[in-house]
Order: structure tokens, then C-alpha cells, then sequence
């Protein structure tokens, strides 16, 4: 048999107008060259003419149709230049307070100290049932936008205060929110014009991360203001490809610094959806934290402005107790930084001063330091319910000290933070390298033995014992012997794989029991792996820190939101079908920068483009689910409801401080921004210079 043969011409088929009757299926046919023939010159002619005729009006129409495809797409521009020109304030305007101006600061416990368990607060239908049914879902695309009207979140609560007072935000609540919704009814007129997109509830900007945003104006409008050293800025000529990515972030980053210009300017941190501000310490905690990345993303308006904040408003002459950890990290940390990047004496000097105000800290029987101090009195003391202080805290607050005795020639600084160091390192108590998480400020023997985490409490000590030898040229032996068996330590007890898709992870011990639970505090373990690895520790690091970087990737991945939540439990049983398991209470996101930190040393290292790929999505869930329309972004309580995430109505300084700065870093290929051979970034992302090795 033949194949039916194939048609090498186009035929039409015509059905005879004049004949109504059903000829069983048989149409003639004919080919349109031959009706073609059969029509008289005249026939012909006019046919032409016609043909003619629609051509030209076809032609003539088209600037119009061209017009109304370009009108969706200026919107489209117009929307977004919208949102940058809210940013595009002038530099200095100073935002109006928010409700708890001028009330005194109460400070309280900080993220680092460990997921808090907070009940998932039940958010109303901002469109009713049925606009779920509507939208879907969060990945609509929204090209046509009807005004949706907005309605005001209610306040919620943020993690429970660990100290005295609480956060002043969360006291004042109520009162808050009744001035929210006449502050929403005025800007209704405004919103109309805004990409929004609503479900359940949240109220999530449509997603422009992946429109690629860079106009030339930008881009040069982004030349970082004067480096003190110009490898420190982005290169120029980096490939199409990642420019995409660098803009993206930098517009994230424009976006969060809105919300807190608008509505939190000189106070701790951003409320987004309250539109108003968090106290912790009263220091300007999210402008200072924010300093560096701003200096690194070239965005000159905005770090002008801020550095026009630190020089007129920033005082530590302050009755406020501060945490000894989070300020030197944060804050301390953040100054130093930007006085190397920028070479601005301001910093150092504002560095000085809060360095000198911390010190009382230190003035105890053990020389373990307190975890409060109040900066203004020059007093010190443990936390209100115990004469303990955390392992991570006393022990992650070295290498901004000792930074800061290499600037001011002042040994003090140093030498009282090496000294915790020394006792540490001689306690007793350690499990294979391994230590407990408290440590008594009274006796300075650890306390709480027996329980052994790379999460909340202990997690930067182990970062620094490698952070600082490296800070310090190599030379400091004790250090790299704590650290080397620190990691033995974790091989042996702590790192364990799933049954189902043998995912490496590292669990937990508590007096012999391991338990399969890993915070994602714990992400930022491979990128120090790899960092060690690459200065000349052990390969076996490495692979260590392959494996583990998957199974971070893997905590966002296998979520509905592409969030990771605070804290996986782990499936050690082939049978189950899950590798990652999250339990109620752990299901919030805080925007944390573990996963993209270790991200960014990964690719450094390896140079594979999937560990940029992974951040990138990362980003893009950012973007979906915790980005606020109108500024800022906000943790979330549940990484496994897409349709309700259910905002927090916090932004942590560690967003703009790392998450951001970790991610704009993963996405440049300029190696030489921020050379890792040349820095070390502190625990908050702080790149502080590593010192040259001493003559041998
Ligand atoms: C930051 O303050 C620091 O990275 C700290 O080491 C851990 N907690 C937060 C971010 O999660």
C-alpha cells in the first residue's frame, strides 16, 4: 500500500452558492487557480482593486492597533516608574513619626535566639469567598488592573517579647489600628492606580521580578558614590544575564527601604502592613543594618540620606538597654563596614562610641559578658531570669571587637573578647568539639548541658572560630583546633540522611536522643564549610557542604510558597513519602538569610550557575508572598498556605542587612566585589577586611 499522497499546492474548497441541496458529503472542487481563469478581465480587476483597497486600510489601521498593544505595556512601565518614583523622595525629607514617637524603647529578645512560636492569626477575606474562586491563586498574571480596593490589615503580633516590656509596637496595637484605617481611607484614590493583587487576605504587589527592569538611566544612576576601593562596586561589564538579576534585587531592595522611609524612618524596624514602626533599641537598627548593602547596590540617594540620619539623629547617649549581641553585630558591625567601604570617618567614629558604651558588659566575676547593657548608665546585666548568657552571643561578637582595636590602636576592645575565646576553648563540657548552649556569667562553666544544636543559640559560634582565623591571617591555632573538631563533631553526631530521598541534614542531640530537626538558622552552615574548604581545610567540607546546600534548596523547593520554613523535621524512614516534615508551629518565614548567604559562597566556589538559579527563586517567592504593596516586605506565618500566607507585619534589619545584600552578591560575577580573599563577612553580613598575615 501507498501512502495517501501529499498535496503540494493549496486548494479551497467552495461550495456552489446557488445550490441548497445536500450532495451526500460530495462537494466539488476546484482549485483557485482555475476558478481564477474562468472569471471574465473584469471580474478580475475589480477583484484586485478590492484586494487593493483592504491592504492600504489594513496598513493605515495599524498605528492603531500598534498603540492600544503599547498602551497595556506603558501602564505596565508607568506602574512600575510609579513605584520608583515614590522611592525618588528627596534625599532628607524626613517622613512623618509614626504613633509611638518619642515613647521610651523597650527592648526584647532578638530572632536569633530561636524560632518563636507564634499562633497563626486568622486574617479576614479582604474580597470575600469568592474571590478565591476568581483569582485562583497567587500566580495569576494581573495585565488588566481594576481597582481593587484595599483594606487595612489588622495589627498582628510578632514573636512574643522574651524581655521586660515587651515591643512597645505590639503593646500599642489597637490604638494603631484605628489611625491605620483613616490613613488607608485617604490614600484610596492612590491605590486604585497600584498593582495589587488580593487572596484572602494578603495583598501582594504583582509579581514584576521577572519583567527585566534596568533602563540605561538606572543603571547609571546606580554608580556606586566614590569607593574607597573601586573593586568593592559592581563591575560594569557583567554579562546580560545576571544584570537582569542584580536590577531585580536592587529593586527588592528600593522596595523594603520605601516602606521603612514611609512609615518606620530612624526607628527600629518596619511594620508594613500596620504601616508603622517596631522599637527594639531605639537606634535606627534597620538604617544601620541597611548602610553597607546600600553602599555595595550603588544606590547613592538612598545612602546619602542615611548617612545624613547617622550624622544628625544617630545618639548612643541613651537610657536603653541594648543586647550586647545583636547590637555589636548589627549595628556595630554595620558602621564598621560602611567606614571601610565608603572611608568615611563618620562611621568609625560613631563605631567608637557605641564600641566604648558596650563595655560594661564585660565587668563580670567570669568575664563571660552579660547579654544586656544599658548603653546611656553604663550598666550590665544577665537576662531577667537567669545569670546565664547564650553560647552564640559570647562568642560571636569577636571579630567587630577585634575590628575595632585594629582601628582605634585601643587593645582593650580585643583583648576582652579574646578572652572569652580562651575560656572557651578550655571548658569542660564539649561533646567532640560540640558545645551546650549557655554559659554562666557568675561561674563561666556552661550550663544547660547536654544539648548539642547548630541552630539558635549555638549556630555563629561555630562560624566564628573559622571567621576569626581567617580574620587574623591563619595564625591563631586554638581557634582552627575548635573549629576542625567542631566539624568532626557535627560528621559524628549531628549529620544524618532521610529515608526517602537521603537528603543529608543536620539534627540535633539532647542528652544522647538525636532528634531529626534542623532550623534553618542551620543553612548558614555550608557556605562556612565552603569557606573553610577553600582556605585549606579538609575536602571532605566541601562535599559536606554540596550536600547540605541541597537540602536548604530543598527546604524552600518543597514548599508551597517557595518559603523555607523556621524550622524542618526530617523523615528518617524509607517508607515515608516525605523528606521534610513542618509542624504547626514551625511553618513561618522571617525572611531569613541563611539559605542565600551559603548560596553565595557556593557559587564563589563552585562557579555552578544552579546555586544562582536556586537564589533567584528564592527571590521570585519573596516577591509573590511577602512583598507589601505600598513598601516594605513581611514575615510570614505559613509557607505551606499560598492562598493565605498570612502577613506578620514585620520586616527584620536582617532583610536589607543580608538577605538582599547575600543575593545581589550570588547574582554579580564580579569576583572581585567583595573578594572573599580579602574579607569576612560578620555574622550579620558585614564584610570586615581580613588582616594581612604577619611576616614569617
Ligand atoms: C541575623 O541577625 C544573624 O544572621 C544571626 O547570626 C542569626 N540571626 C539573624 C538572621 O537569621
Amino acid at each position: 500500500m501507498y501512502p495517501p499522497s501529499r498535496k503540494d499546492f493549496i486548494s479551497l474548497t467552495l461550495s456552489d452558492p446557488h445550490s441548497n441541496a445536500y450532495n451526500n458529503g460530495k462537494h466539488r472542487r476546484q482549485s483557485c487557480w482555475r476558478k481564477w481563469k474562468q472569471l471574465s478581465r473584469l471580474q478580475r480587476s475589480l477583484i484586485l482593486f478590492l484586494l487593493a483597497l483592504l491592504l492600504i486600510f489594513g496598513l493605515l489601521s495599524y498605528p492603531s492597533i500598534a498603540e492600544q498593544w503599547r498602551g497595556i505595556s506603558d501602564r505596565e512601565e508607568w506602574l512600575e516608574l510609579n513605584d520608583r518614583g515614590l522611592n525618588a523622595a528627596p534625599p532628607g525629607a524626613k517622613p512623618e513619626l509614626g504613633p509611638d514617637a518619642g515613647k521610651t524603647p523597650a527592648p526584647v529578645a532578638g530572632p536569633h535566639l530561636g524560632p518563636a512560636v507564634v499562633p497563626d492569626v486568622a486574617v479576614p477575606d479582604a474580597l470575600g469567598p469568592d474571590a478565591v474562586e476568581e483569582l485562583k491563586g497567587p500566580n495569576i498574571p494581573i495585565l488588566a488592573k481594576p481597582p481593587i480596593k484595599k483594606k487595612p490589615f489588622p495589627s498582628k503580633r510578632g514573636p512574643p517579647s522574651l524581655q521586660k516590656g515587651g515591643n512597645v509596637s505590639d503593646t500599642a496595637g489597637g490604638e494603631r489600628q484605628e489611625q491605620e484605617v483613616v490613613h488607608d481611607e485617604e490614600g484610596e484614590e492612590e491605590d486604585k492606580e497600584k498593582k495589587i493583587v488580593s487572596w484572602r487576605g494578603a495583598m501582594i504587589e504583582a509579581d514584576q521580578a521577572t519583567e527585566p527592569p534596568p533602563s540605561t538611566n538606572e543603571k547609571e544612576a546606580a554608580a556606586p558614590p566614590a569607593p574607597a576601593n573601586p573593586a568593592d562596586t559592581v563591575s560594569q561589564t557583567v554579562s546580560p544575564g545576571p544584570v537582569d538579576r542584580l536590577e531585580v534585587v536592587r529593586e527588592a531592595f528600593r522596595h523594603a527601604w520605601k516602606g521603612y522611609k514611609d512609615y518606620a524612618w530612624g526607628h527600629d524596624e518596619l511594620k508594613p502592613i500596620s504601616k508603622t514602626f517596631g522599637e527594639w533599641f531605639g537606634l535606627g537598627l534597620t538604617l544601620i543594618d541597611s548602610l553597607d548593602t546600600m553602599w555595595i547596590m550603588g544606590l547613592k540617594e538612598e545612602f546619602a540620606e542615611a548617612k545624613d540620619w547617622v550624622e544628625k539623629e544617630l545618639t548612643f547617649q541613651k537610657n536603653v538597654d541594648v543586647n550586647l549581641f545583636e547590637t555589636t553585630i548589627r549595628i556595630l558591625g554595620g558602621l564598621l563596614s560602611t567606614y571601610h567601604l565608603s572611608g568615611d570617618q563618620l562611621f568609625l567614629d560613631k563605631a567608637k562610641d557605641l564600641g566604648s558604651r558596650l563595655m560594661p558588659a564585660f565587668k563580670t566575676p567570669s568575664k563571660i559578658p552579660f547579654s544586656d547593657v544599658n548603653i546611656g548608665k553604663g550598666t550590665a546585666h544577665p537576662p531577667r531570669w537567669t545569670s546565664d548568657s547564650t553560647l552564640a552571643e559570647v562568642t560571636s561578637i569577636q571579630l567587630e571587637f577585634r575590628e575595632l582595636s585594629h582601628l582605634t590602636q585601643e587593645p582593650l576592645y580585643q583583648e576582652v573578647v579574646n578572652e572569652v575565646m580562651k575560656l572557651v576553648h578550655k571548658l569542660p563540657g564539649k561533646h567532640d568539639g560540640l558545645v551546650p548552649m549557655f554559659i554562666n556569667t557568675n561561674s563561666g562553666q556552661f550550663s544547660h548541658k547536654g544539648v548539642f544544636t547548630l541552630g539558635a543559640r549555638a549556630d555563629s559560634y561555630y562560624e566564628y572560630l573559622l571567621k576569626q582565623w581567617i580574620q587574623g591571617g591563619k595564625t591563631e591555632d586554638d581557634l582552627l583546633e575548635d573549629y576542625l573538631q567542631a566539624i568532626e563533631g557535627v560528621k559524628k553526631h549531628l549529620v544524618r540522611q532521610t529515608g526517602p530521598g537521603r537528603l543529608t541534614f543536620v539534627g540535633e542531640l539532647s542528652h544522647n536522643r538525636f532528634n531529626a530537626k534542623m532550623d534553618h538558622l542551620v543553612c548558614f552552615l555550608p557556605g562556612t564549610l565552603a569557606l573553610g574548604a577553600h582556605n585549606g581545610l579538609p575536602g571532605d567540607h566541601m562535599d559536606l557542604a554540596v550536600q547540605l546546600m541541597e537540602t536548604c534548596h530543598q527546604m524552600y523547593k518543597q514548599m508551597e510558597t517557595g518559603l523555607s520554613p523556621e524550622i524542618a523535621h526530617f523523615s528518617l524512614q524509607a517508607s515515608d513519602g516525605h523528606d521534610i516534615i513542618v509542624k504547626p508551629a514551625d511553618r513561618h518565614n522571617l525572611l531569613r538569610p541563611e539559605t542565600v548567604e551559603s548560596l553565595f559562597y557556593m557559587y564563589r566556589y563552585t562557579k555552578d550557575t544552579k546555586y544562582q538559579d536556586w537564589g533567584w527563586e528564592i527571590l521570585q517567592s519573596f516577591n509573590k508572598y511577602t512583598k507589601v504593596p505600598d513598601g516594605g516586605y513581611t514575615s510570614i506565618n505559613n509557607v505551606r498556605d499560598p492562598v493565605n500566607p498570612g502577613p506578620r507585619d514585620k520586616m527584620e534589619s536582617f532583610f536589607l542587612g543580608e538577605t538582599l545584600k547575600y543575593l545581589y552578591l550570588l547574582f554579580s560575577d564580579d569576583l572581585e566585589l567583595l573578594s572573599l580573599d580579602k574579607y569576612v563577612f560578620n555574622t550579620e553580613a558585614h564584610p570586615l577586611p581580613i588582616w594581612p598575615s604577619p611576616p614569617k
